[in-house]
């Protein structure tokens, strides 16, 4: 079994819908198991700058799956979730990355692990750190904690407040 971090991005269409659809559908994958979840939060476009803000989160599996596999069926939910790629680093209703697998280094064609720019990215380094700040990223001999406060990304990373109104019980009013 290894342990797995994803990382979650949406900025067209009900994001949080996406987010939530991706985790439902990654729990559904044989031999995966969700293990951490961690806050949703809403972030400043990197890269191409006009373009509408992200909500960004991380999640932690368990799996038995094979990394290039495990990759393969990460394409397909972001397809089932109406992803066309366009445009590089422009909108996506999903994107789904894998940031850490186990301790392993890959250097594929198809997949390049840990995630090349998760170091220079503060929308995974946040709710990286919230799971886990003390891991220690294969290949940097850093923690997620150490990249972060290192990191020169200043772009703004917000927790997102769902403000989701479950009429009536919750009213404060
Ligand atoms: N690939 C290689 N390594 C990996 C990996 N570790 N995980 C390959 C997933 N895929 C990996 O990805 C293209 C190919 O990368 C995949 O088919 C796979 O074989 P893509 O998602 O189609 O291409 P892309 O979106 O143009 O590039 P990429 O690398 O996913 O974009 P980024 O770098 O993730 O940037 N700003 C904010 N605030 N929040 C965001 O989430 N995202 C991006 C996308 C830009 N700005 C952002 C955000
Ligand atoms: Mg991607």
């Amino acid at each position: 079994m290894k342990r797995v971090f994803i990382a979650l991005g949406s900025n067209l269409g009900d994001r949080e819908t996406h987010l939530d659809g991706a985790v439902k559908a990654i729990s559904q994958l044989a031999g995966c198991r969700i293990v951490a979840r961690s806050p949703i939060y809403e972030t400043e476009p990197l890269g191409v700058v006009e373009q509408p803000p992200f909500l960004n989160a991380v999640i932690e599996i368990e799996t038995a799956i094979p990394a290039e596999t495990l990759l393969q069926q990460l394409l397909m939910i972001e397809k089932q979730h109406g992803r066309q790629r366009r445009e590089k680093w422009g909108p996506r209703t999903l994107d789904l990355d894998i940031l850490l697998f186990g301790d392993q280094m890959i250097r594929t064609e198809t997949l390049t692990v840990p995630h090349p720019r998760m170091a220079e990215r503060r929308f995974v380094l946040v709710p990286l750190a919230d799971l886990v700040p003390e891991l220690q990223v294969p290949g940097s001999k850093k923690t997620v904690a150490a990249l972060l406060q290192e990191c020169p990304d200043r772009s703004h990373v917000w927790r997102f407040n769902p403000r989701r109104i479950t009429w009536p019980n919750s009213s404060p009013y």
